[in-house]
């Protein structure tokens, strides 16, 4: 493997930024630079992967300088060869990703609950590398598409690698494993014409979940506004499957786990989502990047719901239904540790593409439950990664090595990066180290959970799974009213884009069976008949378990009033024109980068604007470059002639209707109001809508920092509710 011999010593800005964590933490990082290159040459010329000298790295061998390019040019060769082969297969499922480095550290021993090594100590610091996907479309697809975001985390523990791969969203589409080639295949692009790409609005994928019910829960959540993060670092994760934690006495609990966001959780509006599709379709993925770079690193706290292992049946709730989730009214969310991304990947194909996750991948103290899908999924993740990256060695690429040693005895295999020195490679043995060495009865290995296992052998499916939509209707019943408007309008959405009305009609008869009022809202809007749940209740497939929930609503279901209320990393965008008031705009965006938030000065062209006073003011983007789709808050700062002229401008004119219409918060000084005429909003700032702040009299251009202070107080409260969803008019302006 080529090593450049500077690279370890020359620690990059972003590895400079993971400096900080100590012990095991940097075990990984110290292992990891090892394995990487410098971007500067290690030799001041170029070679062939022979180590052959190149001469000329322009010019192919010809048979004269005009002539034909000859075969036995293999520098040439060489160099096409590798290029031809430098993709390899994507993922089947969560082939769009990006990735951080980062740390997970516990708040308190879990030793109760288990023997993980690294859930053992206070304070004890492990490494992890976290990637977060779309599930259904491909590499290149966009970021904000409607879908499930996979929420996978490697902990490099020193008893081993442990991967907790997970979701965004707590329930599954499908009972059984059985089941997942058949729904991947409906929701990914037909398979004659090759669309729609990372879309789940067209006729296969509604038409397979129209004829498994059991997809409803699932359904409910992924027409909601999860689908549609605001930020990777703004999303929840959960493991989805019931896992077991055993402790060193061999007690077991079942666990369920969550991640939880420090800003809270927070979405865009889908309008919003489909623009920014296309105005920076890597949207997610530079937000991660950014904040990381700016040490602006993201944090999420870990929690579990512990449930006794004599209690599994004491819920009403079958842990092993991965379509089912258990409320934390019921069973509360113990804090475990948070998580912190401190580093960006230095390469995003040898640690983003490369890394290979596992829900097998687990440690001493973590087991498994027999939930059908998490056993089928048992089978399917080394298996992929055969042909994903090519071979049984893939544990050897750097990324995805272990912090703790490795001894086994098995050889060879596509791409071995090891020479193995001896002739032992079985075991137990004699000839290997001098001595006998067998491993029998390790007491610190490895043991899975004895579960006695007793049945006959039959394909058959738990009666306790049959109930499809108690939680459903739990969880439309549980959110606030603006989430349960867009969970409607999603499902039009969607619907309205499937060509045959049969397709349609089988929805919204299963929804009849989550809210009868719900569905035939949704078919309203259909040309399609009323739900009919006689008729759904008629079908193949459909089950009639019906679970007695305790709740009637679970506000921990909910995403309005997450978070901490902070406006840090939110994205604000100061409109400015020649004439702006330079005074007011100055002290306002002190106060609002003082909260933690990024000011980002738009203009009509890059350069500089001049204000009222004749001074330059810089100007980062454009109206063309960077939209409103881009922001969380509008500030439009006073000066009349600047006023004048952006409301001569469409751009500028759009960019306010169009985060008005996003219900972002918009706030106005002095004359920048006129800039809210032909939203039908009100210049006087006591009637203006929600989230609209209106500031007359621009005092603070005339240094009165009492006045600042108070918009500044105004605009972080109105910012850190993230979005006004109560606003009214949005429908009608047209952006
Ligand atoms: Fe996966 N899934 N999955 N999955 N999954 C893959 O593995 C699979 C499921 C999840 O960032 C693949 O390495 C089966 C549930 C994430 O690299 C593949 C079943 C959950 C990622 C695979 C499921 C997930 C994957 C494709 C049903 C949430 C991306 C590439 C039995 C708990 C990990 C790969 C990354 C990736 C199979 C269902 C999460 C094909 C068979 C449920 C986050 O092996």
């Amino acid at each position: 493997m080529p090593r450049s011999s500077a690279s370890p010593s020359r620690p990059s800005s972003s590895r400079r930024a993971a400096a900080a964590p100590a012990d095991a933490t940097q075990a990984k990082q110290a292992q990891l630079a090892q394995a990487s290159q410098g971007s500067e040459l290690p030799l001041p010329h170029l070679s062939t992967n022979q180590g052959v000298r190149i001469a000329d790295n322009h010019n192919s061998l010809r048979a004269g300088a005009r002539g034909p390019t000859l075969l036995e040019d293999f520098i040439l060769r060489e160099k096409i060869t590798h290029f031809d082969h430098e993709r390899i297969p994507e993922r089947a499922v969560h082939a769009r990703g990006s990735a951080a480095h980062g740390h997970f550290q516990v708040y308190k021993s879990m030793s109760q609950f288990t023997c993980a090594d690294f859930l053992q100590e206070p304070g004890q610091k492990t490494p992890v590398f976290v990637r977060f996907s779309t599930v259904a479309g491909g590499a290149g697809s966009a970021d904000t598409v409607r879908d499930v975001r996979g929420f996978a985390v490697k902990f490099y523990t020193r008893a081993g690698n442990y991967d907790l791969v997970g979701n965004n969203i707590p329930v599954f589409f499908i009972q059984d494993a059985m089941k997942f080639p058949d729904l991947i295949h409906a929701v990914k692009p037909e398979p004659h014409h090759g669309m729609p790409q990372a879309a789940s609005a067209h006729d296969t994928f509604w038409d397979f979940v129209s004829l498994m019910p059991e997809t409803t829960h699932m359904l409910m959540w992924a027409m909601s506004d999860r689908a549609i993060p605001r930020s990777l670092r703004m999303m929840q994760g959960f493991g989805v499957h019931t896992f077991r934690w055993v402790n060193a006495h061999g007690e077991a609990h079942f666990v369920k786990y969550h991640w939880t966001p420090r800003l809270g959780s927070h979405a865009l509006v889908w309008d919003e989502a489909q623009k920014i599709a296309g105005k920076d379709p890597d949207f997610h993925r530079r937000d991660l990047w950014n904040a990381i770079a700016r040490g602006d690193f993201p944090e999420w706290e870990l929690g579990v719901q512990l449930i006794p292992q004599d209690k599994e049946h004491s819920l009403g709730i079958d842990l092993l239904d991965p379509t089912k989730l258990v409320p934390a009214e019921l069973v509360p969310i113990t804090p475990v540790g948070k998580l912190v991304l401190d580093r960006n990947p230095d390469n995003f194909f040898a640690e983003t593409e490369q890394v290979a996750f596992h829900p097998g991948h687990v440690v001493p103290g973590i087991d498994f439950s027999n939930d059908p899908l998490l056993q089928g999924r048992l089978f399917s993740y080394t298996d992929t990664q055969l042909s994903r990256l090519g071979g049984p060695n893939f544990h050897q690429l750097p990324i995805n090595r272990g912090v703790c040693p490795v001894h086994n005895f098995q050889r060879d295999g596509m791409h071995q990066q090891s020479v193995p020195q001896g002739h032992v490679a079985y075991e137990p043995n004699t000839l290997g180290n001098g001595g006998e060495f067998r491993v029998d009865g390790d007491s610190e290995g490895f043991v899975s959970w004895p579960e006695a296992v007793e049945s006959p052998k039959q394909r058959v499916r738990s009666s306790s799974f049959d109930d499809h939509f108690s939680q459903a209707r739990l969880f439309f019943a549980s959110q606030s009213a603006a989430e349960r408007e867009h969970i409607v309008a999603a499902f039009r959405f969607e619907l309205g884009k499937v060509s045959v009305p049969a397709i349609r009609q089988r929805v919204v008869d299963n929804l009849a069976h989550v809210d009868e009022k719900f569905a035939r809202r949704v078919a309203e809007a259909l040309g399609i008949n009323p739900p009919d749940a006689k008729a759904a209740a008629g079908r193949a497939g459909f089950r009639h378990g019906k679970a007695e929930l305790p709740l009637e609503e679970a506000p921990s279901l909910r995403m309005v009033g997450t978070g901490d209320g902070s406006v840090r990393t939110r994205q604000i965008a100061i409109l400015a024109a020649d004439g702006v008031d330079s005074a007011s705009l100055k002290v306002l965006r002190e106060g609002l980068t003082a909260a933690g938030a990024q000011c980002t000065v738009v203009g009509p062209w890059l350069g500089a604007v001049r204000s009222a006073s004749q001074r330059k003011l810089e100007v980062d983007a454009t109206f063309a470059g960077m939209p409103s789709v881009m922001f969380d808050a509008v500030l439009l700062p006073a000066g009349a002639q600047a006023a004048q002229a952006l409301l001569g401008m469409g751009e500028a004119v759009h960019f306010v209707h169009e985060a008005f219409k996003h219900c972002k918060t918009v706030c106005a000084v002095g004359e920048g109001a006129q800039l809210l005429a032909g939203l039908g909003v009100t210049a006087d700032a006591r009637e203006a809508p929600a989230g609209v702040l209106i500031c007359p009299t621009p005092a603070v251009s005339t240094g009165d920092t009492e006045a600042a202070a108070l918009i500044v107080q105004q605009f972080v409260q109105a910012l850190g509710r993230h979005r006004h969803w109560e606003r009214a008019g949005v429908d009608r302006v047209a952006a």
